[in-house]
């Protein structure tokens, strides 16, 4: 019998990837550029179900039943090229290409359009979850022609994570519609990842010893904030270094590491036009962070407060500080969705924003419980933005005392929150009756004669701002 997928690449993902499709009873072929590497495999994980291993390329193609399916999981970039190249002689047409990796999106329209070309299914399929997803459950986000999900789906869905019985993976959309949302979701784990450093700043400066910060991480993780990041936060800050006995997060270097995928996430969003605030500040926090020369030269030379907060209830504050975390979360969800739309309505495709928040509920770096709520008020009726949805707004309206209160408190104490404070920033344009956007048109006009529209009446209009001051009609 042939094998039913086959898998290129055995380093982490692909080796584990291999392994969790063998464990639900596919009949899997391995190869790897280094041999050594699919041994290594076979060597340590051959017993767990039906592996073809195969030496060369050619042998790897001819193992696999018709339509093939074919999973790369190599290192993004060039070597995926040099993969998808080296395949494409031995495939025939109907065969169905899937690139597992992390992928740029515009990287995986280009590579669509060549196979299509030669008759071949291309699939981006964005996957989440890091190793132990690969191996136990992730969420899986697969874009490509219908056609080739109906071959393929049903295999992707066996062993992706399952969340009330539905498993975290669905058609997205064509071509390069599964990385843009997979793109979409580092950088909403950005944003999150920010907002939790931030409440963590903020309880130091409270002078909560680190296992007091722990348990006040873990308590948060029972209720709205319920989430993977939130419950590995508590775990991370219990953590004693063994060489020094301080909490290992003090012992960390504080210059927050990124691939990439935060800041194409960014840069999608600028060429959108989609405001994505508090992700970019999560992309600059980071790379501040990483600026070792920026910072030396401006520690020597800036004064300002010390970041130690004093407050008359601690409790409350602390309080306080989970609403804020919780509003500026939902913030950054919201700009992400609204990103995933505008990408949507921009390239062409039909995704189902529901339905992503659904595929994002298990396996996941961003599984977290506020996904069931975005889940279901999807599909409660059709909206433009999450922040509109009437529990979410009753909530953020609820909670916005708390937020404003620990923006101002930061402020004060000199403890920088951009995320918190942007995603505030971005609730109040986004529910401004006027923006002071009516000043820049104002002053674009005067400068540059950019014209500008009027609330009152149709048409272009310039005012003649350096001769008579008169306005015209410009259309
Ligand atoms: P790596 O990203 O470390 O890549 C190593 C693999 O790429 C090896 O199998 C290696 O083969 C192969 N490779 C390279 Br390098 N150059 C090649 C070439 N020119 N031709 C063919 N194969 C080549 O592996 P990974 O960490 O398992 O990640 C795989 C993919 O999954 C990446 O795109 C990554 O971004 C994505 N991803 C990773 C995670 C994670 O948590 N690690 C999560 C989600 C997605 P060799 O053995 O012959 O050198």
């Amino acid at each position: 019998q042939l094998a039913n997928i086959g898998v290129i690449g055995m380093a982490v993902m692909g080796s584990n990837l291999a392994r969790n499709l063998a464990h639900h009873g596919h009949r899997v072929a391995v190869f790897n550029r280094t041999t050594a590497r699919t041994d290594e495999m076979i060597a340590a994980h051959g017993s767990e179900g039906d592996f073809r291993p195969a030496a060369e390329l050619a042998d790897f193609v001819a193992s696999l039943e018709r339509p093939r399916r074919i999973i790369i999981m190599v290192k993004a970039g060039g070597p995926t090229d040099a993969t998808i190249d080296a395949l494409i002689p031995l495939l025939e047409p109907g065969d169905i290409v899937v690139d597992g990796g992390n992928a740029f999106f515009e990287d995986t329209r280009r590579r669509e359009e060549k196979l299509r070309g030669a008759g071949l299914h291309f699939v981006g399929a964005g996957i989440s979850g890091g190793e132990v997803g690969a191996l136990e459950g992730p969420s899986i986000m697969p874009g490509g022609s219908k056609e080739s999900y109906a071959a393929l789906g049903p295999i992707l869905e066996s062993i992706a994570a399952q969340v009330d019985g539905e498993p975290c993976c669905t058609y997205i959309g064509t071509d390069g519609a599964g990385h843009f949302v997979k793109m979409v979701h580092n950088g909403i784990e950005y944003a999150d990842m920010q907002f939790i450093g931030e409440a963590y700043e903020l309880l130091k400066g409270l002078g909560l010893s680190h296992t007091e910060m722990a348990d006040v991480f873990a308590t948060w993780n029972t209720g709205d904030l319920d989430s993977y990041l939130i419950e590995i936060t508590s775990e991370v800050l219990r953590k004693v270094d063994a060489a020094t006995g301080k909490p290992l997060v003090e012992v960390i270097v504080d210059a927050a590491g990124m691939k990439g995928t935060g800041t194409w996430t960014v840069q999608s969003a600028l060429n959108l036009g989609t405001p994505v605030s508090a992700i970019a500040e999560a992309v600059f926090a980071r790379a501040i962070s990483s600026s070792p020369d920026l910072r030396a030269a401006s520690q020597a030379a800036l004064a300002g407060p010390s970041g130690a907060i004093a407050v008359d209830d601690r409790a409350a504050f602390i309080d306080q500080i989970r609403q804020a975390l919780w509003a500026s979360k939902v913030v950054a969800y919201a700009q992400g969705l609204d990103e995933i739309r505008m990408g949507a309505a921009d390239y062409g495709w039909d995704i189902n924003v529901g339905e992503v928040a659904k595929i994002w509920r298990g396996g996941c770096i961003i599984r977290a419980k506020l996904l069931e709520r975005i889940r279901s008020e999807y599909a409660a009726g059709s909206l433009t933005t999450l922040l509109e949805a009437p529990s979410v707004a009753k909530e953020l309206a609820a909670s916005q005392d708390a937020w404003r209160a620990v923006v101002a408190a930061a402020v004060t104490a000199g403890v920088p929150v951009p995320g918190f404070s942007s995603a505030l920033a971005h609730y109040d344009q986004a529910r401004a009756p006027r923006l002071n956007a009516a000043l820049t048109q104002g002053l674009r006009d005067y400068f540059g004669a950019h014209t500008y529209r009027r609330v009152d009446k149709e048409g272009t209009f310039h005012t003649n701002w350096s001769t008579d001051g008169a306005e015209v009609r410009e259309d």
